[in-house]
């Protein structure tokens, strides 16, 4: 897949088969779109392009709202990769962009520049200025050009339509499981192990991987079985293939010790390697319970001990897939 910016695209692509979207969370809806983009771009033998922006396009027109991404930019293109888009198309969303009308932007975005014959998006989708362009205005327009439009349904799980705002609430709220069900994934966050206080392993008898982690949106306060991912070596040069272990992860203030600030820390089963200063992902599979005060330190290690048998119920024989379920 080859990551674009608009001002990267001097001739269009052969027979451009397009959607567009924010597709925070590649969840289960954006991937049935996408999924169609590839197989309808096969079938013409034209080119699957994604064009999604950069920033999300909420940060530039209400910046005041508090929109935790469930993607970063990165994890987001190596999703539509693997779902087989050929061209991820990065757009700036800025003053010039958000101000073009929505006949302006088919004409000098989608015909001129990616002579687009086929795109698919969702019911719902609008664009332009103030959000003027719909299905409907496209449809007009593309007969117009001579381009297609399809809209697809939306994905229901369990009668719930997917969507990423839905998405952010579940994993605010601790449900990870369903979380799971609707990204087609687990949800997962990832970071640098840094120094804790040391008390996992002197007192608690239960060291931890202390979690720096550049990720927006943090699950409820609590205690989760997870799978945690050790990269072995640095980004391109890999060597060994990176483990997938598993483990149990407390995120919260640890009230017991009267703490009062939020700490990520994962405790890897059966393992006893220092991964001070390695990168790592973590794979929420199951909650367990809400973070409690224990009265002692020792009342606290013996529910981390049932913790750790209930984690392993979880995560046992669980068949894990890292990318988008298979179709
Ligand atoms: N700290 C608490 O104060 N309350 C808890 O309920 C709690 N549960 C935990 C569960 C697990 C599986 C792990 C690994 C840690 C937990 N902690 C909890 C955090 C603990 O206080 C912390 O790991 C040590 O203080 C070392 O930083
Ligand atoms: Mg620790």
């Amino acid at each position: 897949m080859e990551i674009k910016r608009l001002e990267d695209i001097k001739e269009p692509p052969v027979r451009t088969v397009l959607t567009i979207g924010n597709f925070d969370g590649v969840h289960m809806g954006h991937q049935r779109i996408i999924k169609q983009v590839v197989s309808s771009a096969k079938r013409i033998k034209g080119t699957s392009v994604v064009m999604t922006f950069d920033p999300h396009p909420m940060r530039y027109l209400q910046p005041e709202k508090d929109l935790p991404l469930l993607t970063l930019c990165d994890e987001k293109a190596k999703i539509i990769e693997k779902l087989g888009i050929q061209i991820l198309l990065c757009v700036k969303f800025d003053q010039s962009f958000a101000s073009l009308e929505p006949e302006e932007f088919i004409k000098k975005i989608l015909v001129d520049k990616l002579a687009v014959r086929e795109i698919i998006i969702g019911k719902d989708y609008r664009f332009g200025k103030a959000k003027k362009g719909d299905v409907k205005l496209l449809k007009r327009e593309g007969n117009k050009y001579g381009f297609r439009v399809e809209v697809v349904t939306p994905v229901k799980i369990k009668g719930e339509i997917v969507s990423s705002s839905t998405i952010r609430t579940l994993i605010k709220k601790g449900e990870v499981k369903r979380v799971t069900d609707f990204l087609g994934r687990p949800y997962s966050i990832e970071g640098t192990v840094v120094r804790g206080t040391g008390r996992g392993s002197t007192i608690l008898g239960f060291p931890t991987a202390n979690i720096l982690s550049g990720a927006e949106l943090i699950p409820k306060e609590g205690v989760y079985a997870v799978k945690v991912k050790i990269e072995e070596s640095p980004a391109g040069k890999k060597k060994k293939e990176d483990r997938l272990l598993n483990g149990i992860m407390n995120i919260g203030t640890n009230p017991t010790f009267g703490n009062q600030e939020l700490s990520l820390e994962v405790h890897i089963l059966d393992f006893n390697e220092d991964i001070l200063h390695k990168f790592i992902k973590v794979y929420f599979i199951e909650r367990l319970r809400n973070e409690k005060k224990f009265s002692s330190p020792d009342a606290l290690r013996k529910a981390i001990k049932r913790d750790i048998e209930k984690a392993r119920l979880h995560l046992q024989g669980k068949v894990f897939t890292e990318g988008p379920h298979k179709p």
